[in-house]
């Protein structure tokens, strides 16, 4: 019997990427996601412009079967300024990629800031180097670099202190450092601030509670899936990294009941979600195999990565299978999924660690071959191996 298997997929920044094609199909995939990073946030993407992109994937003999990301801009999240301009060039972004024959459309609704993290080179016990979130230097951040105003009212006094502490004994390189991760923009983030742009962008959601960016999701999609349905695109909505509110933002893709919310309002069947255990996995009190069965007909893309916290809120990026994700159970229920629906559906291991001679390169964080590699090698593993067990 044939199953239906993840399609293996690696992100790839585009041209300037240190990662080549070529690495990509060496590590066994036959997807590229990808996404036009020179086009400015909100401007539209030209037929042109997408087809030379899908034209060099073609040429190192993979497809390019996700786009991550069609950015949405901060106009149409606090719905402001040009918004409905760019309410439109977005319509007609997803048309041109149809046209061209990509149907999978990955977003976030993050005010602000896309992914964060505090360190992006935490040295793990094996000596490779890992992503991290430490919440004391977050707070550190919040309170002593940003000095935003009522920060102190998030936080318990406990953890002020630590990160009074945590402060304290930063010097002023790891200051700099420690701003820079935060708001210079991962990759893939379509933002990068200096300190008073970031508090600018911040002011811009003041009236902006969770009801109403929620709101805001609503009817950015309300307007945009009658046309994704029209032309055979599906969404994939990327939830919050990390799932909570950050800095006084509001927050709405972070848990069950969020999506739960999303797709309630939204019923579209473009209406979709790209389920990233990684960001999912932050929370203990997200269930992951049961999310994946919950919403399993929404679930359009999948990001797999594992996450280690501790009691203090922090965590690290660990490898694929260890950390607090039951990737063994996350996969089984996608497997099963994926038989009943009769689909392949994209994924990609998402971050890996740097490690081997990649400690030695200038690598985007987060995005470095090799442990990509071992994640995927690992990922694609365990899909055999919980297939051939015939236990779907
Ligand atoms: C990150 C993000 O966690 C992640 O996957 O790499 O850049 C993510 O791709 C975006 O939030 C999706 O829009
Ligand atoms: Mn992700």
């Amino acid at each position: 019997m044939e199953y239906f298997k993840m399609e293996q997929s690696m992100r790839w920044y585009g041209p300037n990427d240190p990662v080549s094609l070529s690495d990509i199909r060496q590590a066994g995939c036959s997807g590229v996601v990808t996404a036009l990073h020179h086009i400015s946030n909100g401007d539209t993407w030209t037929a042109e412009e997408i087809q030379k992109r899908k034209t060099a994937v073609e040429n190192a003999g993979m497809i390019w079967n996700v786009v991550e990301s069609v950015p949405v801009h901060e106009a149409i999240k606090t719905q402001t300024g040009n918004y409905k301009q760019y309410l439109e060039n977005y319509k007609t972004s997803i048309r041109n990629l149809a046209a061209c024959g990509i149907n999978i459309v990955t977003y976030n609704f993050m005010p602000v800031l896309d992914w964060t993290r505090t360190d992006l080179a935490f040295t793990v016990e094996d000596g490779s180097k890992a992503l991290r979130f430490e919440k004391a230097a977050f707070i550190a951040f919040d309170l002593f670099i940003l000095k935003r105003k009522n920060a102190r009212s998030a936080y318990t006094n406990a953890e002020i202190e630590l990160a009074e502490k945590r402060f304290a004994a930063m010097t002023a390189d790891e200051k700099n450092q420690l701003q820079r991760n935060i708001i210079a923009g991962l990759p893939g983030s379509e933002e990068s601030f200096t300190i008073e742009e970031f508090q600018a962008a911040l002011d811009t959601y003041q009236g902006i509670d969770e009801v109403k960016l929620r709101q805001h999701l609503v009817e950015f999609l309300q307007e945009v899936t009658p046309v994704a349905e029209e032309c055979g695109v599906k969404l994939a909505i990327h939830p919050d990294d990390p799932p909570y509110s950050i800095l006084g933002l509001p927050r709405v893709v972070s848990t069950a009941a969020d999506l739960e919310a999303l797709f309630t309002s939204v019923p579209s069947i473009s209406n979709g979600l790209c389920f990233c255990t990684g960001s999912f996995g932050v929370r203990p009190d997200n269930n992951l195999p049961e999310m994946v069965r919950q919403f399993a007909d929404r679930i359009n893309f999948i990001h797999l990565r594992s996450t280690k916290r501790n009691e203090l809120g922090d965590f690290y990026e660990d490898n694929h299978l260890e950390g607090d994700v039951d990737m063994y159970a996350v996969i089984k229920e996608i497997s099963k999924a994926m038989q009943r629906r009769e689909v392949s559906i994209p994924m990609r291991p998402d971050h890996g660690h740097q490690m081997l001679d990649d400690l030695k390169k200038k690598t985007n964080p987060g995005y470095s071959a090799i442990g990509r590699l071992r994640g995927l090698a690992e990922l694609r593993g365990l899909e055999m191996g919980i297939i051939r067990s015939g236990n779907i």
